[in-house]
């Protein structure tokens, strides 16, 4: 991408929350990554903490729905989210150096796969500045049957996170308590296209997908969080969540 689409990019990324390049890769390229994810299912995932890897039903393998931190524990996964376009993507969307944090994949295996809450990426990751962005790969068709991404365009804009609470959805344990203001609704814009469809959002916009109904299609896809370099870690309002978290599970006697 030349300087000047860069530039083009962080425009739209600041007005917007988010950007949308549909395709980011060609079919080559998607056949490669989809052929490199079966590959590291059958061989990487099942050396992987069993706390990195969710099941839709624990008891049934092919309903895997998501994996942490592909990046880790394979060079495929790791070039793919650290020497990327990718990456150049997130910084300039930043508009300083993106540092990698995790590539994620996402699954809603057809027909029991749950809807993603709607919720802001930044209510998770306590930084202060929080300047981070999430990039999100389709790895086959998406759209409203099988869940697609939505974003409520310019909610970024509004500074700081709305109240999250429990969600019981596996892999989203937080989703917004007020979501569905008019404000909400009239902006809200969703994202079906093919495989290689690339989006990429700021920390603080509010986005959600639904449930996957598709009798016989899944819902792939790979999800790349970067921090931009000034971002550094808020551990006080990380100890603060953590306890928020621990006195809820223990008021439910779940701990
Ligand atoms: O894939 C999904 O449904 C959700 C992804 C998401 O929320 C994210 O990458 O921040």
């Amino acid at each position: 991408m030349s300087e000047l689409d860069m530039n083009d990019l962080a425009a739209g990324f600041a007005r917007d929350g988010y950007v949308a390049l549909q395709p980011l890769f060609d079919a080559d390229k998607m056949a490669e990554i989809n052929a490199e994810l079966d590959r590291y299912i059958a061989d990487v995932m099942p050396t992987m903490p069993v706390e990195e890897v969710y099941f839709e039903n624990r008891d049934d393998r092919s309903t895997l729905k998501q994996m942490q931190k592909l990046s880790v524990y394979d060079a495929y996964f790791r070039e793919l989210m650290e020497n990327s376009v990718i990456r150049d993507l997130a910084s300039a969307a930043m508009g300083e150096a993106a540092v990698p944090q995790n590539l994620q994949y996402f699954n809603k295996p057809a027909g029991i796969g749950q809807p993603t809450p709607p919720h802001q990426d930044g209510y998770y990751f306590h930084l202060s500045p929080c300047k981070a962005v999430t990039g999100w790969l389709a790895l086959e068709p998406v759209d409203e049957e099988n869940g697609c991404i939505h974003y409520v365009r310019g909610s970024h804009k509004a500074g700081g996170f709305r109240p999250h609470g429990r969600s019981n959805v596996l892999g989203f344990s937080q989703g917004l308590m007020d979501f569905g203001t008019e404000d909400d609704k009239a902006n809200t814009v969703a994202f079906p296209g093919d495989a290689g469809t690339f989006l990429m959002h700021d920390a603080h916009i509010i986005h959600w997908a639904g449930p996957n109904v598709s009798p016989d299609r899944s819902r792939r896809a790979l999800g790349f969080v970067y921090f931009g370099e000034s971002a550094r870690i808020d551990e006080a309002s990380k100890a603060a969540y953590k306890a928020r978290l621990e006195a809820e599970l223990r008021a439910e006697g779940k701990i």
